[in-house]
């Protein structure tokens, strides 16, 4: 492994950890939808029902990640829609730059919208050639490889588009708004103006 992979403070675990607040939501394929509301440019929300994303174009992204906790898991194979897929089908208000990232039993994280729309940020539906196991996220979460795996929401429900920055659950809850692993941005105590909202 190269050294220059990992974050500091980071390391290897064996075998490949689980972890969430919570327990595992059930799919429901008929009730499921995938909703993009707040600020859209149409002022309409828009909601997809699992065939309608499952139709969407997929792409690839091979990516590491890694926990505030300090284990990170290398060398994910993640398949899934490309964020630029949703911006472009449900624009956003030219005034938008954030979103809050919704799942399942309420659980969200606040992205930039620069964070989301980073070339290596996906909605996975598929990590190592196979569907989502439910304990990863299945049918649905994203990744944001290069923020802390808080931020990599399993059991993705929706965005919303945010004029003004809001905190998520664990943002809320003392971890930093940011959540740059490189720059060991893991509380919000170490938040310097201009990182979170006032
Ligand atoms: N919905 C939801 N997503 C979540 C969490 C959670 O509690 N609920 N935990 C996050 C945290 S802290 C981590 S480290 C990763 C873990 O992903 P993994 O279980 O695939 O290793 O999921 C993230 N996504
Ligand atoms: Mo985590």
């Amino acid at each position: 492994m190269e050294e220059s992979r990992l974050p500091p403070g980071q390391y290897v675990p064996r075998g490949r950890p689980v972890i969430h607040y919570g327990r595992v939501p059930q799919f429901k394929p008929e009730s499921w939808d995938f909703r993009i509301f707040g600020a859209t440019a149409s002022g309409e929300e828009h909601s997809f029902s699992w065939p309608e994303f499952e139709q969407l174009p997929h792409t690839d992204v091979l990516a590491d990640f890694h926990c505030v906790t300090k284990f990170s898991l290398m060398g994910n194979e993640w398949r899934g829609v490309s964020p630029s897929v949703l911006l472009a089908a449900v624009p956003p208000d030219a005034g938008v730059r954030h979103v809050m990232i919704w799942a399942e039993y309420g659980y969200s994280a606040n992205l930039r919208m620069s964070d989301l729309a980073a070339p290596t940020t996906l909605f996975a539906t598929e990590l190592d050639d196979k569907p989502l196991s439910p304990d990863r996220g299945f049918p649905l979460r994203i990744v944001v490889p290069h923020l802390y795996a808080w931020k990599s929401v399993k059991w993705v429900r929706g965005i919303e588009y945010l004029i003004e920055d809001r905190r998520g659950f664990w943002e809320e809850r003392g971890y930093h708004n940011v959540a740059d692993p490189w720059r060991e941005q893991r509380y919000s105590y170490q938040e310097e103006p201009g990182e979170g909202p006032p």
